[in-house]
This record gives structure tokens, C-alpha cells and sequence, in this order.
């Protein structure tokens, strides 16, 4: 889920022009309690969730080794009953790996090492016990790779090796998954050696790429009880904070177009993203830079932010389905609101069935606008609320990882589709659990030196 897209924030929700309504605000409770864990830790960075993972056996199809790493402390993988075992995940890109979290089923090991490894053959062994007593360990390791794993040599029960959650954090590092570089031939973010330094945690600049719609003097951001137009001030000294959004608005603090970032600042890390989770009302990108050189963009890409609102409305409507043309239409020019917030989706709607026979197939009973916004049943399910948007509910769990597959056929979430088909390395917050596979805009490193925030038209 998306750092604060669960939390209610009343003080700021007031400000909002926009009408949060009783049944979101109960989604909003449900999805907030079913992360608390990942939210309590959210000063580290949690590297391996949905990431691909193998494991050496199965106990059997309902104890994938992907339950190890779903984010879901009821599901788990389990190995046949032999040693030994071992179950490893793909960080994606070698990292500095600070912590590694294993929740233990009964079935848990005396005797195992946690590996890494940078081509997933060598191994380097970064912990080793002969003693392990099960339960919740929380191991503070050092030590590089783009793949580490659970080795299990001895076992405790004659069963197998069994963990509900296997978790790879990064705490203050000097390096992590870098997702594709910052591309910038257009000079869309503009001069970056005149960003000051921060005194703070890093220095925030807030950028008008509004294509001359408004001047500086209207575009508005707001954090934390400030509000300024970018000519008033455009930069802010982000103080460690967490559960934190900014805002921003173009016009005037109370205009109707009003978007948010959302983020959570620790005392050397950035952790934060763009949402589409609830709504677009104004294009957003961010740009994440680290003393060590690490820099990442998210949110709408550079083609998007150059064309005018009108034909990204007009482009939304063009490429999704019937059933979804009315997000573009009912709200604009101001909003194109989750398919889950439109009337059409939701009890009484039109299209209020959109997923009910999909979602029947796979055992799933859940109201269409609960599984696009990954409520109700679907709060503790990561892994299929992000299968039925993606429509690869029906596949093999161990096909849910490929975004090959994603959106090929109805019912699927096109709101989602059409978010990630016009991001930056199309990578989006679509939906709650997005980040299910890696797909979201989450971005996270130590060390930051400076965000830029592009809004746009
Ligand atoms: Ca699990």
C-alpha cells in the first residue's frame, strides 16, 4: 500500500476540496490496520516484499515460496521435509542488506545461515546459528547482494522449514535496488547545482511545469501547516517526519485542483511516493537524489506532463473500456477519480457486478469496489487484491510476479492500466497494493540530498 493513502489525516482532509465519503474513510480504517506492521517500520526501507523469490521445495501448492515475502503474516511457505532447505529472493539490484526479519512457523530451523549473493550461485553467509529457537527473529546482518536467502540445515520438527514472512530491510544504507537512472534530455528538472543543502533530513524543491498555465505565484504546495506559492518560497527544508503528505494546488490553496505525495522521512532516509490510489487531479513526478549519487523519478512521465490537460482526458478515455470512461468525464476538468470511488462501481452502480463473477472464480466474494480498492476481505490480501486488478487471478500463483501479463483482459483495474502505461518506467500507484510485485511508485533510499517535485497541467 501506498505510505499514506490508508492513514486518515482529519486536519488536513478538511482543507481538502474534495468529499471524502463515510464508505472511503471506513476503506481508508480497514487498509490502515491491515499494514500497521509495515507502517511501524517504516523508517527502513523493506526491499524484498512481492519480489521474485524461489525456494529449493513446497510442501505443497498452498505454501508457495512466494507467501514468504506477500506481506501477508497469514500465509506462508513451507519446504518438504528434509534438509536441506532454502527459500531466496531477487532484490532486483544488489543492496547493502542492514536487517533480515524471519517470522517462524512451528515448523522452524535450529540450524541455518542467511546468504547473500550477487549472481544467486556464490553464496556469502552473513548469519549462521546451530540454536535457532523459531518464533520472530530479527537479525542485524552486513552485508551485499542482489539475493539473499534462508539456508536451513537442521530442522526442529519433522516437518519442514516453514516462515510466515521473510523480510530484507535496509536501514541507513549507502546503496539499494536502483531502479533505472533519472533521464533528463529535455532539462525537464531543471538546474539541480543550485539546490542549497539541507540543515534538515534533505531539501525538498517544488517545480512549476505547468506549461505557462500558471505562474509561480500560483502554484501552491502545502506540508505540514505551511502553504506557499512557489514564488514565495520553493524550496522546504523536510524535517525527519513520518506519515507525512504534501499538497499542492494550482490557483489557489482552496482550488479544486489539488493532488498529494505521501511519504515518510527518517532521520537519514526517504521513503515516499505518488498515488493514484485515490484519484489524478494534477500531474506529479518526483525526482530522488542521494549524496551517493542514487537518483530516481516516479509519477507521470515527460510526454504526459507536455501535453495539455485536455488530451490526457481525452486520452483516458480512448483507451480504457466503456465501463471506466466515465472516471474522465463525471469530475472533469478537475479529477478522474479510482474507478472505486465513482458511483458506477459501487452498490446501486451500474457497474457494480464489474467483478463479481471474476472474483467468484477464484473463491474471492468481495463488493467490485472493495477489490479495487483492496478493503474488506481483500485488506490482508495483497497478493490476490493486486491478481484481480491486474486480471492474473486465474494463473498460477507463481505467474502474479510478471507485469507481462498484467491487464491483458477484462475485468481488469484500466484505471490502474492506464496510470502505469503514462509513468515513468511504468511504475504507479494504481491501486492499494500495487506495490505487490514492485509495481508502485514507492521510492526509498539513505542518505538523500534533495527531492524535486514537478506539478503540472
Ligand atoms: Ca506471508
Amino acid at each position: 500500500m501506498p505510505l499514506m493513502s490508508r492513514r486518515v489525516n482529519l486536519m488536513i482532509h478538511r482543507r481538502r476540496p474534495v468529499l471524502v465519503t463515510v464508505a472511503v474513510l471506513i476503506a481508508l480504517l480497514v487498509g490502515y490496520a491491515a499494514v500497521a506492521v509495515k507502517q511501524a517500520s517504516a523508517a527502513s526501507a523493506l526491499l524484498s516484499q512481492g519480489k521474485p523469490v524461489t525456494a529449493s521445495s513446497v510442501e505443497n501448492a498452498g505454501t508457495p515460496a512466494s507467501a514468504a515475502v506477500d506481506g501477508n503474516p497469514g500465509t506462508r511457505w513451507s519446504s518438504q521435509f528434509s534438509d536441506p532447505q532454502w527459500v531466496q529472493v531477487d532484490l532486483g539490484a544488489t543492496a547493502t542488506v542492514d536487517q533480515v526479519v524471519l517470522a517462524w512457523e512451528a515448523a522452524y530451523a535450529t540450524a541455518f545461515q542467511i546468504q547473500v549473493s550477487t549472481n544467486g550461485s556464490t553464496w556469502t553467509s552473513v548469519y549462521s546459528t546451530t540454536t535457532g529457537a523459531g518464533g520472530t527473529q530479527t537479525l542485524t546482518v552486513t552485508g551485499s547482494g542482489r539475493y539473499v536467502r534462508m539456508y536451513g540445515t537442521t530442522r526442529a520438527t519433522p516437518y519442514g522449514y516453514s516462515l510466515w514472512e521473510f523480510a530484507v530491510r535496509i536501514e541507513n544504507s549507502t546503496s539499494s535496488p536502483s531502479p533505472t537512472p533519472t533521464q533528463d534530455p529535455g532539462s525537464f528538472w531543471g538546474d539541480t547545482g543550485s539546490i542549497p543543502p539541507a540543515q534538515n533530513v534533505l531539501m525538498v524543491k517544488i517545480l512549476n511545469r505547468t506549461n505557462g498555465h500558471y505562474p509561480d505565484s500560483q502554484v501552491y504546495w502545502s506540508f505540514n501547516g505551511q502553504v506557499h506559492s512557489i514564488a514565495e518560497q520553493p524550496y522546504l527544508d523536510m524535517p525527519a517526519n513520518s506519515a507525512g503528505r504534501m499538497y499542492f494546488y494550482l490557483g489557489s490553496p482552496t482550488s479544486p485542483y489539488a493532488d498529494f505525495i505521501e511519504f515518510t522521512v527518517g532521520a537519514s532516509v526517504f521513503n515516499g511516493n505518488t498515488t493514484r490510489v485515490d484519484a489524478f487531479s494534477i500531474k506529479l513526478a518526483m525526482r530522488l537524489h542521494a549524496h551517493d549519487g542514487y537518483d530516481v523519478s516516479v509519477g507521470e512521465d515527460v510526454a504526459t506532463f507536455l501535453e495539455d490537460r485536455s488530451v490526457t482526458f481525452q486520452k483516458f478515455i480512448n483507451e480504457v473500456p466503456t465501463e471506466f470512461k466515465v472516471l474522465a468525464q463525471a469530475q472533469a476538468p478537475y479529477r478522474i477519480p479510482a474507478p472505486g470511488n465513482d458511483p458506477s462501481f459501487r452498490a446501486g452502480g451500474v457497474n457494480a457486478n464489474y467483478f463479481t463473477a471474476y472474483a467468484s472464480s477464484v473463491g474471492v466474494t468481495a463488493a467490485t469496489s472493495d477489490i479495487f480498492g483492496c478493503a474488506a476481505t481483500l485488506a490482508n490480501n495483497p497478493g490476490m487484491c493486486a491478481a484481480l486488478n491486474r486480471h492474473v487471478a486465474t494463473l498460477p500463483q507463481s505467474q502474479w510476479m510478471d507485469p507481462n501479463l498484467y491487464y491483458q483482459a477484462a475485468p481488469a483495474n484500466y484505471y490502474a492500466r492506464f496510470w502505469h502505461n503514462h509513468a515513468i518506467n511504468r511504475l504507479a500507484y494504481g491501486f492499494p497494493y500495487d506495490d505487490y510485485a514492485g509495481q508502485s511508485s514507492f521510492i526509498s533510499h539513505g542518505n538523500p540530498q534533495y527531492l524535486l517535485v514537478a506539478v503540472g497541467w
